[in-house]
């Protein structure tokens, strides 16, 4: 049997089940990373202190942790096998067991993480930066996590080129080619991640060596750090180019122009992990320098995303009779969650990617390095951009999978959410931007440093973050509520896995777009040139090493 695009409407039931389990982790997370990044907000506002002899950094390390990893990698792999499912076909049983083993690992790789978090044997954080030095089987644990992922992967990967062969010549479905794309950036990302525990933090932690190259570790991890902020977001770039456009009722821009921004995420992302390194010794300033420019390039896909989105809201706008230059704009559907939610997280990218501008240009990056407008920066990309279409897109996901409907009383609710996230969000990144500024650090617990009249200075916008973070939590008590609905109670019907068509007159799609070998050669080649004399550069001069500490 051979299909076209649209014959598929949804997601299979056993690719569903699949899926599901995936979101039944990424909610528990967000609920439990939550209330750690409330409690946080509380110590930092001088008012409050932990219970139980709990500690700060215990608690940020389950913060990020939780949301920075656990909640997007389980979202982001349940939602790609969906979308596959709906675009490409059902999964075969042997892709699906894959997927199901995937799932296990990284399940396992959770939990036991997760228990020596709890266990105050790993409060290192979510970069686990040596010499912090945690339990190995918090490694062991994120490794697995990894390696799950990897297995998932391979299984959506199999299933691509299943859809190849049997269309030959054929341009495949965008949403799984887009999938495909992702994974692929995680797969080589990942693999600097992978030595890092593997060679240095796992034999270290087991007391197999006893020094630690710091900076080494610290390089391999933001080879796979900066990957990761755009694995982060690439699903949320799939909603935005494919779903949104269905769901207001207009066309996607332009099949090619999606493709080619995800194509050069995949050669961009990697090579510009030092951009997290500015400020470290031991890596020469023109590598620093040439970083920044390859940084420069890698946010051209995300302007051209902007552009597009722009271009798909106007011509449906029109469509609709909106005149003058920004008529348009009242006639887009505000009141439809599936639309509002992603609506927001693409304005909060506006001020969130600027800022993003502002850390990579390598000098002022001097001014906020270590400063907690970092933190502003990532609440604005990952924690509103990227969670609030995920959390938009769920609103009809979960009810696609359980065979429900989000009616107009949980839409509006959905709603709700949205806006009171855009409110916490703005008060609380805004306040952290603001004290960043004025010098307050991140990853700090209270402290008035003696009094000193700078902390004072920082104290109001402390107190401001906790009143932003605390209307977060009700917020993710009121998304927790919808998607409990969603999952069991939601009366029974059909909601539907938007996809939507291309702008007609577009063009066909240049075969180079799908042409991996070529992307591959750029990717490895950029890789090289990027990494590879700093690396011999550190090991060559790299001094004795550190042994690890623990200081929580
Ligand atoms: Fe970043 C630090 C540079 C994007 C996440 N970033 C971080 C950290 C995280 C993070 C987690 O160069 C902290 C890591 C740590 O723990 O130390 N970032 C950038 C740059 C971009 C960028 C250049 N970051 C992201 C994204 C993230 C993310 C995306 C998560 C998902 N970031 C940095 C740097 C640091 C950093 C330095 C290190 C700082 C330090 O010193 O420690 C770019 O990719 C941004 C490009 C984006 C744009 C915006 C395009 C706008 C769009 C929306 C259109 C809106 C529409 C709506 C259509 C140029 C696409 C219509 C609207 C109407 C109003 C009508
Ligand atoms: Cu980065």
């Amino acid at each position: 049997m051979s299909f076209t695009k649209n014959n598929l409407s949804k997601v299979d039931k056993k690719d569903a089940k699949l899926s599901l389990a995936h979101i039944y982790v990424a909610f528990t997370a967000l609920l439990l990373g939550g209330l750690a990044g409330l409690l946080q907000v509380f110590v930092r506002s001088g008012q409050f202190k932990l219970p139980f002899g709990i500690g700060y950094y215990q608690v940020l390390t389950v913060h990020g942790v939780l949301l920075g990893l656990i909640l997007t990698t389980f979202f982001i792999m349940g939602f790609q096998f969906a979308a596959i499912s709906r675009t490409a076909g059902a999964f075969s049983n042997t892709q699906r067991k894959l997927g199901w083993i995937g799932f296990w690992l990284m399940t396992i790789g959770t939990i036991s993480a997760a228990v020596m978090v709890l266990l105050n044997e790993a409060s290192v954080l979510y970069t686990f930066y040596a010499p912090l030095q945690a339990h190995w089987i918090f490694y062991l644990g994120l490794t697995l996590v990894v390696v799950g992922s990897w297995l998932e992967c391979l299984a959506q990967a199999m299933r691509y080129a299943q859809w190849r062969r049997e269309n030959k010549g054929q341009t495949s479905p965008l949403l799984t080619f887009m999938v495909v794309v992702n994974n692929l950036m995680w797969f080589v990302a990942t693999l600097g991640v992978a030595a890092e525990v593997l060679f240095q933090l796992l034999p270290w932690s087991l007391g197999f060596v006893e020094r630690i190259d710091v900076l080494l570790s610290r390089t391999l991890f933001w080879y796979f750090g900066h990957a990761l902020v755009y694995f982060w977001l690439l699903p949320a770039y799939m909603i935005w180019y494919v779903v949104i456009p269905k769901v207001i009722g207009g066309k996607i821009f332009s099949d090619a122009l999606s493709r080619l921004s995800f194509m050069l995420f995949l050669i961009l992302s990697v090579p510009v992990g030092i951009h997290h390194q500015f400020t470290e010794p031991g890596i020469d300033g023109f590598w620093k320098f040439l970083q920044t420019v390859l940084t420069f390039f890698v946010v051209v896909p995300s302007l051209m995303t902007a552009f597009s989105m722009f271009a798909t809201f106007e011509l449906r706008g029109r469509e609709l009779g909106g005149k003058g230059v920004l008529g348009w704009f009242k006639n887009l559907p505000w009141k439809d969650s599936r639309f509002l939610v992603p609506f927001i997280g693409m304005v909060a990218f506006i001020p969130g990617g600027a800022g993003g501008i502002v850390n990579a240009s390598y000098q002022m990056n001097e001014l906020i390095h270590n400063t907690i407008w970092v933190t502003g920066h990532f609440h604005l990309t990952v924690a509103t951009a990227v969670v609030l279409t995920y959390f938009g897109a769920a609103y009809w996901l979960i009810p696609h999978l359980t065979g429900r409907k989000l009616t107009n009383k949980l839409n509006n609710y959905a709603n709700v959410t949205g806006i009171m996230w855009a409110i916490g969000m703005f008060i609380m990144s805004g306040a952290m931007h603001i004290a960043g500024l004025l010098g307050a650090p991140r990853r700090s617990e209270f402290s008035t440093y003696g009094g000193s009249e700078q902390a004072t200075e920082w104290i109001s916008y402390q107190i401001a973050q906790a009143v932003g973070g605390t209307i977060l939590f009700i917020a993710i008590l009121l998304i927790i509520g919808v998607v409990v609905n969603l999952l069991w109670f939601a009366p029974k019907g059909e909601e539907e896995f938007p996809v939507g068509e291309v702008a007609e007159g577009a063009g066909k799609t240049p075969a180079i777009l799908e042409n991996f070998k070529v992307w591959g050669v750029i990717l490895v080649a950029l890789i090289l040139i990027a990494y590879t004399i700093p690396i011999i550069d550190i090991i060559r001069n790299s001094p004795l090493g550190s042994v690890g500490y623990k200081f929580w």
